[in-house]
């Protein structure tokens, strides 16, 4: 039976398991990155490890979730970040550089190669062929020591792309319409390979759009061949040599296939507050727009930028619009200004921001209250951008600049002319902003340089055979990390600082949540179904842990949040019968009996103490994962192996 593009790459990094669809499986990790808010922690993971020098082939940490520096406690981190980076061998890309994404595909990424980052959107690398995939702080710590990464072995996906996008309908657009039907839910435990004749006319940008918002679907990651077009991008990026060709056998055996033809698409837009809100651009053409930000690590490479610059030239934007523009690195802006796109972008009246996520998480142009903000980026999370009640709407860069000039909701394809915008045959290669990591003797003698801001990890909890605790908390369906630990300007700086940060603790569902869990002292949070899902922050685990939470119970789980919560000490489970949800509410008093043996026979019961009822929940654990339990996390075990 032939093989698809990642299992091939599975097997060629396989260090454990079998590649059997729901088995547990490692891999060696060739390449990390890391970002600064999910960075220091990961840092401080490696450090407790104590292992001097990386062991992959390639680690990046890059600086571009915060780089306000308001204050000390960021710019302490930053300094600390590159500090750790010299000493252990990792390049160092500095504030200012670029989102990491962006650049890692620019300078790094290389088709074939296995990466994990400490960012849900690790898999835009598959846009070029990688196996690219999203992790907590620590599991990319043990990959940083050489530790293998594990994941339950994903089925096989297949989009078949035929057609050719219309004028102004973009590689946005279609990531909107495998969201409108798969769902946020629909590719958890899959990976997910574009392919078709389809695929041809789409550049690696356009394709690393697409596998960017795969995390979007949870699905594991998503991944193109490596073609003559990867082959191209490479070679524009001084990097032919990282080139290998890639693609999955003529009887390779998929375990469901979609077809879209990439000629009947129309411009889409998702509704506030979930990326799978999808309807057409037309039909919401009556709504006036606050707001239009273009940017984030879906849609800030140089074609979105040149395209963006020549929908805006000789135009001005609309009066009641505020129009932010974040290009996705250093080598982006560098060409938008030498070709004179960025003066068009400018002229407009629309407003440069920093290379970095700025907006996407938070960090400044929150919109007005109850204001829509259509966005050019993955996620319109509930108050995400830092306005309670703002209406985000995700969109292309064409719909994006469409309204911005109007000034309400606009069909880009009433825009007029096609725009003629192509890829440049070389791009401006700078590395100035990244800074490469110490040769092994100046290794030795460099220091560590910590600040104030980073505080002591909360406190192992190793599972006990019996566990009492009180429902603290009962949420619904599709609860993110952005529910459970929020981000943005007034938070970010404190990523070192769990104890500061747990005051925030979904905030956004329960202001009361923090103070009563710390009283409840041992405590046990109820959700729905895809509970977790959205960003890799290993904070959404380490908060909880620290407020006393034991357990989770829900109908489902995250991937990326799953693997956090095990590898914080915290115990998923998952109702064996979906309908019991309903019995459990807040402030209810549960014990989980006879924990270790339900561990081993994969259903732990958990007892209602005042109604005496009990219910069967199921744990898949692995005897790795249960061993990590009963260390009280990843860390205690890594450390005591
Ligand atoms: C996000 O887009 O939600 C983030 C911010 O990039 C997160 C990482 C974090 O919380 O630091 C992610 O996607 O993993
Ligand atoms: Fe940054 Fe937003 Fe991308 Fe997360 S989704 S890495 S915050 S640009």
């Amino acid at each position: 039976m032939g093989l698809t593009i990642a299992q091939k790459i599975i097997k060629a990094h396989l260090v454990e398991g079998q590649m059997k669809v729901g088995e547990e499986i490692a891999l060696r990790i060739d390449q990390t990155l890391t970002q600064d808010a999910t960075g220091t922690m990961a840092y401080l993971e490696f450090e407790t490890i104590g292992i001097p020098r990386v062991k992959t082939e390639r680690s990046v940490a890059y600086i571009d979730h915060n780089t306000l520096q308001c204050g000390f406690m960021n710019a302490d981190d930053h300094r600390y970040i590159g500090s750790v980076a010299k000493k252990h061998g990792i390049y160092f890309s500095r504030p200012g550089n670029g989102i990491c994404h962006q650049v890692h595909l620019e300078r790094f990424g290389i088709p074939g190669k296995t990466l994990i980052g400490s960012d849900s959107h690790t898999p835009t690398g598959g846009g070029i062929g990688m196996l690219a995939m999203g992790a907590g702080g620590l599991d990319v710590a043990v990959a940083m020591g050489g530790g293998a990464y594990y994941i339950t072995m994903p089925k096989m996906y297949k989009v078949n792309l035929t057609g050719k996008l219309r004028p102004f309908v973009s590689a946005k657009d279609v990531s909107l319409e495998i969201l409108r039907q798969l769902s946020v839910k629909g590719g958890v435990g899959a990976i997910i390979e574009w392919g078709g004749e389809g695929i041809k006319t789409l550049s690696v940008p356009e394709r690393a759009t697409i596998t960017n918002m795969g995390t979007e679907l949870g699905a594991t990651t998503s991944i193109f061949p490596s073609d003559e077009i990867t082959k191209k991008f490479l070679e524009a990026e001084g990097r032919g040599e990282d080139w290998v060709e890639l693609k999955s056998d003529e009887d390779a055996v998929y375990d469901k296939i979609i077809d879209i033809n990439l000629s009947t698409l129309k411009p889409l837009i998702a509704c506030p507050h979930s990326p799978d809100n999808v309807v057409t651009v037309e039909s919401l053409s009556d709504v006036k727009c606050d707001q239009v930000c273009i940017g984030s690590c879906t849609n800030s490479s140089l074609l979105d930028m040149l395209k963006v610059a020549a929908m805006l030239k000789g135009k001005t934007i609309s009066p009641d619009v505020s129009l932010s523009i974040s290009p996705g690195s250093k080598q982006v802006l560098r060409m938008l200004s030498d070709c004179g796109a960025l003066g068009d972008i400018l002229a407009s009246g629309a407003r440069l921001l920093e290379c970095a996520c700025g907006p996407c998480i938070g960090m400044g142009f929150s919109p007005n209250s109850a204001g829509v903000s259509l966005r050019t980026f993955n996620r319109n999370f509930e108050g995400r951008s830092g306005t309670a009640d703002g209406q985000v709407y995700l969109v292309s860069p064409e719909t994006a600049v469409a309204s911005a000039l109007t000034g309400h909701i606009t069909d880009p394809t009433t825009f007029g002319k096609k725009l003629s915008v192509s890829m440049p045959r070389k791009f401006f290669i700078d590395d100035s902003a990244i800074i490469e990591p110490a040769g092994l003797e100046e290794a030795k003698t460099l220091e560590v340089l910590r600040g104030p801001n980073i505080k002591p990890f909360p406190n192992a909890n190793p599972v006990t055979d019996t566990i009492e605790a009180e429902c603290v908390l009962k949420v619904g369906d599709n609860i993110t990390t952005d529910h459970i630990m929020p981000a943005g300007a007034k938070i970010l700086p404190y990523r070192s600082n769990i104890p500061y940060l747990s005051q925030f603790c979904f905030g956004v569902c329960d202001t009361t949540f923090p103070e009563r869990a710390k009283k409840a002292g041992q405590s046990i949070i109820i959700g729905g179904s895809n509970y977790g899902q959205g960003s890799s922050r290993e904070h959404a685990a380490l908060v909880p842990l620290y407020l006393g939470v034991r357990a989770v119970i829900a109908k489902s789980f995250a991937r990326i949040h799953a693997a956090n919560l095990i590898n914080a000490g915290i115990m998923p489970l998952v109702f064996e019968n979906e309908a019991d949800y309903s019995f459990i509410g807040q402030g209810s008093k549960l014990v989980l009996e006879d924990v270790f043996a339900g561990m081993d026979s994969g259903t732990i019961i958990l007892k209602d103490k005042k109604t005496r009822k009990t219910y069967k929940l199921k744990c898949f654990y692995t005897d790795r994962q249960k061993a990590i339990l009963k260390a009280g996390g990843l860390l205690q075990f890594t450390k005591g192996e």
